[in-house]
């Protein structure tokens, strides 16, 4: 079995891959493509990815593009426990943190991190588009811990695939100094403190 993923450390997405690929356990080769020099548009990397992002994955012969599609994937086709909630209900809490996420969570969470982090990736410095984008983030937060509820994860007793989208926007968000203005939210910290603590988040720091 070979696997390859495109994609380099301080990507989100593909910590969010590499949070799998850790719970999984599975031995990867990761080509490091980067987002920041704009090697994600360079042409050997369009022909991976005509849209000219990260991650992409190559298993075998079989290559995937799309975290969503990559995900869901990887958990069906890798050895080990499952990221997949076992109930119909429990699968849509985790696919709707992972919808939530893609829809408004990483763009907003995007202009609040990205403001201090990297200003030069989301086009310089904008006041304007940070505090809506906290706004925006504690919206997000709200509402997937409302549909996280009295459970320690997202979608459960365990953690989904839902909470893997999550983690690695909240740890840049914990890196700058709106942190505690938008991880304000009722049983925010709980979730933060637990996903902190899984092997699969500490092996996989940005870089
Ligand atoms: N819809 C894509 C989004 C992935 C994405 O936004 N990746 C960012 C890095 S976190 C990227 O490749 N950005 C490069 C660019 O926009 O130029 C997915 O789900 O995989």
């Amino acid at each position: 079995m070979s696997l390859i993923l495109y994609g380099f450390d301080a990507s989100p997405y593909v910590r969010t891959v590499k949070m799998l690929l850790a719970e999984k356990g599975a031995d990867f080769d990761q080509v490091q493509i980067n987002v920041m020099n704009g090697e994600t548009h360079l042409p050997e990397h369009l022909e991976r990815n005509a849209f000219g992002k990260v991650p992409v994955i190559d298993h075998d012969d079989f290559r995937v593009i799309e975290t969503s599609a990559i995900m869901s994937y990887l958990d069906e086709v890798l050895p080990g426990h499952s990221l997949t909630p076992d109930s119909a209900r429990d699968r849509a809490r985790s696919h709707m943190a992972q919808a939530v996420y893609d829809s408004y969570g990483y763009g907003s969470m995007v202009s609040v991190f990205g403001y201090y982090l990297f200003p030069d990736f989301i086009g310089g410095q904008n006041d304007e588009s940070r505090l809506q984008g906290i706004e925006d983030s504690k919206l997000v937060l709200r509402e997937l811990m409302k549909i996280k509820g009295a459970d320690p994860f997202i979608a459960g007793k365990s953690p989904s695939i839902g909470d893997l989208y999550l983690a690695p926007a909240c740890a840049y968000m914990s890196m700058t100094p709106d942190a505690d203005q938008v991880f304000a939210i009722d049983g925010f910290a709980d979730w933060w403190a637990k996903m902190q603590a899984l092997p699969s988040f500490k092996a996989t720091p940005p870089q």
